[in-house]
């Protein structure tokens, strides 16, 4: 569960994040194809090279969808409410995936911006994107 706290670092952090949110997003989804190679199966109608404008344009929309999440931070499933229906009827992504991509987004903020992630606004991220996680994947059966 998200505190006060957790939540006031995480709207802090994508202040600071701010515009330069859609490149984090893509540099995690690249992260994440070359680390976790598995995950690429889920993008086999996607060009996944470097640099790819497709991803590119992915990273862009998984970044406002976080940028939503934070902007709703008390209620991030009524906020993520269409993209969990998405997910779990049409994409049905392993929930294992989300934390690999969680783990990513987190090591493309130490990368980009090591000042921000202190440990406090690293354990309030990494809370956050399981929140996500746990909304993108709670309406599977
Ligand atoms: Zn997901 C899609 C978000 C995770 C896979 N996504 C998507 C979108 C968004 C998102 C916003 C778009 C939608 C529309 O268009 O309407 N995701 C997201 C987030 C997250 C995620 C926020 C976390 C954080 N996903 C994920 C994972 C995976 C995925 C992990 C795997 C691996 N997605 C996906 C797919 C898709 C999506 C496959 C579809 C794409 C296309 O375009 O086709």
């Amino acid at each position: 569960v998200l505190s006060a706290a957790d939540k006031a670092n995480v709207k802090a952090a994508f202040g600071k994040i701010g515009g330069q949110a859609e490149e984090y997003g893509a540099d995690a989804l690249e992260r994440m194809f070359t680390t976790y190679p598995q995950t690429k199966t889920y993008f086999p109608h996607f060009d996944l090279g470097k640099g790819s404008a497709q991803v590119k344009g992915h990273g862009k929309k998984v970044a406002a969808a976080l940028v939503e999440a934070a902007n709703n931070i008390d209620d991030i499933a009524g906020a993520l409410s269409k993209l969990s229906d998405l997910h779990a009827q049409k994409l049905r992504v392993d929930p294992v995936n989300f934390k690999l991509l969680g783990q990513c987004f987190l090591v493309v903020v130490a990368t980009r911006n090591p000042s921000l992630l202190t440990p406090e606004v690293h354990a309030s991220l990494d809370k956050f994107l399981c929140a996500v996680g746990t909304a993108l994947t709670a309406k599977y059966r």
